[in-house]
């Protein structure tokens, strides 16, 4: 590998050694861009990656709360203000159990390339606690959401760092967040989260973005090779905001979606999803995916017994990622291949493991990279916020519309990098090329900062 990359790889993983989610998704970036830093010399002389690589601000802070018996809890906050180099921090808040610093600092590093890649002026951010959600009332949720803004506000602004949601963080959260933000404000600053419900200065179909904005990106790719999704089977993993959505544009796009799964386990119905029963049961009760047998008794369910989803063991033409990072192995990928699956598309942010990504590349299977196949997501955050600073709404069809172009341009960026530098059809080097190029170029221009 080129010498800089290199070192810098060795730097980081030495800085950074009881990270290895940050490490891993560091370390995928950079493997991809030799043939862009070869033909730029000039790089290393300003430290352009040792900069990229190193949060602009990492805040950790106490969440102390009261739950519903009375008891003092206390959890950890953090706000990795990545980088602000393109616009305003810009990223989710994610609420679970395995919330820690690597975790939130590969999330912030992949968001600033995701952004980029979106064509808008967002930076990139993330952050969130190790709180769990679930079995909470709505009043501990509440409680907990007020706490963590009481210390979270001092650090965010519209112009300065917009969270918005992730695992464990939908509009419910938004909300309680949002409604204590404004409260210590005094001011109603609209932009300063984003996945609000519409009523209080939410976006019309950002609820279905990251989903919707997956699924034009697989249409584009898959159109790129001739194909279509057109009477395809899918296989999704999660059942959470990406999963359901991606399966609700799947199935419009003409496609068979057969399995869903939560953490426990999957669930196949060879009929097709019932995708409003699995909206009741996750949106609205908070249940678990099993209870989809309580309506369709001849599906199967699968329960999650080793590290690997059963999800994947099902045979499908396309898989779906979309829970978790590094929640798609090397064994998956395997029963994947042997299955005939003909594309991977990442709704989740890094759930193949290196490993599976190299092995479906090498296997011929096209590969939809979640820096960009996710992107829809933050693109509509970001439309929701210019809707905020217009003080306008835009209707569904028209959000909807801009996003779809977004998921049209950020596909053929990815290919026109992918073919420029040597690696056709690999669209995970493509996505990390595109946006590197933007962000180099911004960093050059912006000086030694
Ligand atoms: P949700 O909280 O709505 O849903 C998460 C889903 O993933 C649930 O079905 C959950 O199951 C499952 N899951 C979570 N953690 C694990 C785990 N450790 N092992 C197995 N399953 C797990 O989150 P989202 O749908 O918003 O997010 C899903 C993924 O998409 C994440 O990787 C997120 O970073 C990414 N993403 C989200 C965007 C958004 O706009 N929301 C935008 C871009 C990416 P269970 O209920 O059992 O925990
Ligand atoms: O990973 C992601 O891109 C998100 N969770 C959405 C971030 C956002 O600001 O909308």
């Amino acid at each position: 590998m080129n010498a800089y990359l290199e070192r810098v790889l060795a730097e980081t993983k030495q800085k950074n050694i009881n990270e290895p989610e940050f490490l891993q998704a560091v370390k995928e970036v950079l493997t991809t861009l030799e043939p862009v830093i070869d033909t730029h010399k000039e790089y290393e002389g300003i430290a352009l990656l040792e900069r990229m690589v190193e949060p602009e601000r990492i805040i950790t802070f106490r969440v102390p709360w009261v739950n519903d018996e009375g008891k003092v809890i206390v959890n950890r906050g953090y706000r990795i203000q990545f980088s602000s180099l393109i616009g305003p921090y810009k990223g989710g808040l994610r609420f679970h159990p395995s919330v820690n610093q690597s975790i939130m600092k590969f999330l912030g590093f992949e968001q600033i390339f995701k952004n980029a890649l979106t064509g808008l002026p967002i930076g990139g951010a993330k952050g969130g606690s190790d709180f769990d959600p679930k079995g909470k009332s709505d009043n501990e949720i509440m409680r907990f959401c007020q706490s963590f803004m009481t210390e979270l506000y001092r650090h965010i602004g519209q112009d300065v760092d917009v969270p918005a949601g992730d695992i464990g963080v939908g509009a419910r959260e938004i909300g309680y967040l949002f409604g204590q933000y404004k409260r210590i404000r005094n001011a109603y600053e609209g932009g300063v989260l984003t996945g609000k419900e519409v009523c209080y200065g939410g976006s019309l179909a950002r609820t279905e973005a990251t989903g919707y904005g997956l699924m034009f990106f697989m249409r584009e790719m898959l159109k790129a090779h001739n194909n279509s999704l057109q009477g395809k089977t899918v296989t999704i993993s999660g059942s959470g905001n990406v999963a359901i959505y991606a399966c609700e544009k799947a199935v419009a796009m003409g496609a068979k979606v057969v399995a869903m799964s939560d953490s426990n386990g999957c669930i196949y119905d060879e009929n097709g999803i019932d995708l409003d029963l699995i909206k009741q049961i996750k949106e609205v009760e908070r249940g678990r995916i099993k209870e989809y047998l309580r309506v369709h008794s001849s599906a199967k369910y699968i329960e999650k017994t080793g590290d690997d989803s059963p999800v994947w063991t099902i045979k499908t033409d396309i898989a779906l990622p979309c829970a978790t990072q590094n929640e798609l192995t090397l064994n998956s990928a395997k029963i994947l291949v042997e299955n005939g699956v003909i594309a991977v598309g990442e709704g989740a942010n890094m759930p193949c493991t290196q490993e599976a990504t190299d092995y479906l590349l090498e296997k011929g299977v096209l590969v939809a990279p979640a820096k960009a196949a996710n992107a829809g997501g933050v693109a509509t955050s970001a439309i929701e916020m210019s809707q905020n600073s217009m003080r306008f709404y835009y209707t569904f069809e028209e959000v909807e519309a801009k996003l779809e172009q977004i998921m049209i341009n950020i596909f053929n960026s990815c290919k026109i990098a992918s073919d420029k530098y040597g690696c056709p059809a690999n669209y995970v080097a493509g996505a990390n090329i595109a946006a590197f190029q933007k962000l180099a170029k911004a960093m050059r221009s912006q000086g030694i900062v």
